[in-house]
């Protein structure tokens, strides 16, 4: 049976990839070289230093550790502006309402992000209140696919990892749910994330009847 349900914030809960991909643009054309959204589709799910390596190798520079963490604050500091500037009216469509009904149901609540700005985007759009656990950025050190965040969160909620299902938008975020040995539900491609249990197409399509229909075993 299903006791918790572990949710992904950027794209699961909150779209902060457009955020992202300002600031990120930002430092690349202070760089001297364009980011495109395209680009900015390598960079989701992903930790903010591999971020930087990645924009740095498709702009061919390189630099040294230093310089590399001014740029990543540089960033940061952007990216922290938009953020702070969020209302409530962004949370995704559905999320919301499913984590209310999850609650009510007496099935747990954990986010399970990369983000070390997580705690701030949950304050800025009210949605703190509806998690019983957080594990974030700060309190982790490997990276999806690296199960540990979500193993993590599972342990802070005391439930076993088979009884969670964790939602995911991002290929590496379903491998560790599934690394972890949980179930997963995948949020958008089917095509992208074919290795989830199930894909929709955004938490307006999940309720806790349809929760417990798919992972009844
Ligand atoms: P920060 P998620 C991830 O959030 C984002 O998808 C990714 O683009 C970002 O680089 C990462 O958080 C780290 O964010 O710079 O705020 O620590 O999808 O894991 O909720
Ligand atoms: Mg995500």
């Amino acid at each position: 049976t299903i006791q918790a349900c572990l949710f992904d914030l950027d794209g699961v809960i909150v779209d902060t990839a457009k955020y992202h991909y300002i600031a990120w643009k930002e430092l690349a054309n202070e760089l001297g070289f364009d980011f495109t959204e395209t680009d900015n589709e390598r960079l989701k799910g992903v930790s903010r230093m591999a971020s930087l390596d990645i924009l740095l190798e498709i702009g061919g520079l390189t630099f040294d550790d230093e310089k590399k963490q001014q740029l990543a604050t540089r960033k940061n500091d952007r990216y922290v502006e938009y953020i702070t500037r969020m209302q409530a009216d962004e949370v995704l469509p559905g999320a919301k309402d499913f984590l209310t009904e999850l609650r009510a149901a007496g099935i747990q609540t954990a986010l399970g992000s990369a983000s070390k700005n997580a705690p701030t985007i949950l304050e800025r759009v009210g949605l703190t209140p509806y998690f019983d656990a957080i594990i974030d950025g700060n309190s982790t050190s490997k990276a999806k696919p690296d199960p540990e965040v979500f193993l993590k969160g599972a342990e802070a909620l005391g439930v076993k990892p088979a009884n969670c299902v964790v939602f995911e938008d991002a290929e590496a975020g379903v491998e560790a749910a599934l690394a972890g040995g949980m179930k997963c539900v995948g949020i958008g491609s089917p095509l992208v994330l074919a290795k989830a249990n199930l894909v929709v197409d955004g938490l307006h399509q999940m309720n806790v009847a349809l929760l417990r229909k798919s992972f009844s075993q």
